[in-house]
């Protein structure tokens, strides 16, 4: 039985994969040839004081849907012109779901310390689960540091007042808190109910949710464009419902998901609009921070929160969201910042969306808290030093099977259901050939490593200390 059996993918995504262009050897080496050129050619500073951080974050956007990591159907030039004025990085995870890397980002943990490792519904016990605000989450330790902190677009770490955007530490907030609305009407998956709030106020408007949420980070930006301000746009493109920019719809049983063999079809075409509207927004937003003069002291880092789903290309990862393979938690990752890092660098050290919390707090002059997870990867984007190896861990129970996964180096070992295997990654990305058998100490290793960091999170959220 081959892997692809034993994971059971549909015809359909296995088509879409195999149908996807490729990052060839080729084309990355003469990429990073390129690069070296360029990156030579600029002139580092040290770190501007107080610059403003912009968090850019797409949603189940895949691995391959960006000019920059591949992309050849899809036109992204306003993201790829961040890769070519910074740091690119090839080997940047994040969680499966975006409850999880959502949770990690604003904890600067792993999301399982907050018993968030699955992404929060919108019945049953979700309604009441939610990210602790602690007073030492991202938006509160910015905010105490002088900042002004914003959030428009996504949360979905929450629903009830004390786990709002709000409630940890963002002077604003514009956009919703649930997992996925509706493009047109703005409510929200499952009950259909409203979803649309300014800073926790019920708020009606009339729009293309990509539109708003680029409209109120410019007015954001528009708004404090004197003082130090961090701010977090949450695109919900390309997160299903499929609908796309200009056709307004409303989206049969409030959003519910369309699969491969939908009676509502759903095309890579309505996928593609709808990611390349979110593009055009990003570059509205830069051209926002040009015209106040922000362009140069704005640390700008691009990411998306989990692998693409079905209508996505996550080549050459195989897989896609949910899942630990390589396309349900590698993301493209762009850290942008014209005073300080090298402008079309691409760098292989492996990453984690707690290494964005770290990064974040430090540019902003903050010292990173001993309980945070992640690294400040400035000094390693500058190129001054390289990253001490460390594992990254992962987890995510699914209906059909439970997932493990730990990343030291070039080895990774993935536990999928009853199936134990070790990828090469360096040389297997797409993790088509299981060496476990050919490296048992290094499975023992990694299984060791893996079965104490279970028990330590678990440990924690049992006792439900994020962020001591
Ligand atoms: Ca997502």
């Amino acid at each position: 039985m081959t892997v692809v059996q034993r994971i059971g993918l549909t015809l359909s995504a296995l088509l879409l994969i195999a149908s996807a262009p490729r990052l060839t050897a080729q084309s990355t080496a003469q990429s990073t040839a390129q690069s070296t050129a360029r990156t030579t050619a600029r002139t580092t500073t040290p770190a501007a004081a107080r610059p403003n951080i912009v968090l850019i974050l797409t949603d189940d956007v895949g691995y391959g849907d960006i000019g920059s990591y591949g992309a050849r159907d899809i036109r992204t030039p306003n993201i790829d012109r961040l890769a070519r004025g910074g740091v690119r990085l090839t080997d940047f995870y994040a969680s499966p779901q975006c409850t999880p890397t959502r949770a990690a980002l604003i904890s600067g943990r792993y999301p399982q310390r907050a018993a968030l490792e699955r992404a929060l519904s919108t019945t049953g016990p979700s309604l009441d689960a939610g990210l602790p605000a602690n007073g030492s989450t991202l938006p509160r330790l910015l905010k105490n540091a002088g900042y002004r902190t914003g959030l428009v677009g996504k949360w979905h770490l929450g629903y009830r007042p004390e786990y709002s955007p709000n409630a940890h530490g963002f002077d604003y907030f514009y956009g919703f808190l649930a997992g996925y609305v509706d493009f047109y009407t703005h409510t929200r998956g499952i009950d259909g109910l409203p979803d649309l709030n300014e800073n926790g106020v019920a708020v009606s408007d009339t729009g293309y949710m990509t539109d708003l949420i680029t409209s109120r980070a410019v007015r954001f930006i528009e708004n404090n464009a004197t003082t130090p301000f961090f701010l977090e746009v949450a695109y919900n493109a390309a997160h299903w419902p499929f609908q796309r920019p200009g056709h307004p719809t409303r989206a049969a049983n409030n959003g519910r998901f369309q699969g491969p063999d939908d009676s509502i079809p759903a095309t890579r075409a309505d996928y593609v609009a709808m990611l390349e509207h979110a593009d055009g927004g990003i570059g509205t937003i830069m051209a926002t921070l040009k015209k106040r003069g922000l362009d140069q002291n704005t640390l700008v880092i691009f990411t998306n929160d989990n692998g693409g789903e079905w209508l996505s290309n996550n080549a050459p990862l195989f897989h896609r969201k949910d899942t630990l393979w390589e396309g349900g938690i590698r993301v493209p990752a762009i850290f942008w910042w014209p005073t300080v890092l090298p402008a079309g660098r691409t760098m292989r050290t492996p990453g984690i969306t707690m290494d964005l919390t770290a990064t974040v707090l430090a540019a902003a002059g903050r010292a990173i808290p001993g309980s945070f997870e992640g690294r400040d990867l400035v000094p390693m984007l500058a190129g001054r030093t390289t990253l001490a190896e460390r594992p990254l861990f992962w987890r995510i129970d699914t209906r059909e099977r439970q997932q493990r996964a730990v990343r030291r180096g070039r080895w990774k070992l993935l536990v999928d259901g009853d199936d134990l295997l070790l990828f090469d990654l360096p040389t297997d990305i797409g993790e088509r050939h299981d060496v476990a058998a050919s490296h048992p100490a290094i499975v023992r290793e990694l299984q060791a490593l893996l079965a104490a960091w279970e028990a330590d999170v678990d440990a924690d959220a049992k006792r439900g200390a994020v962020g001591r």
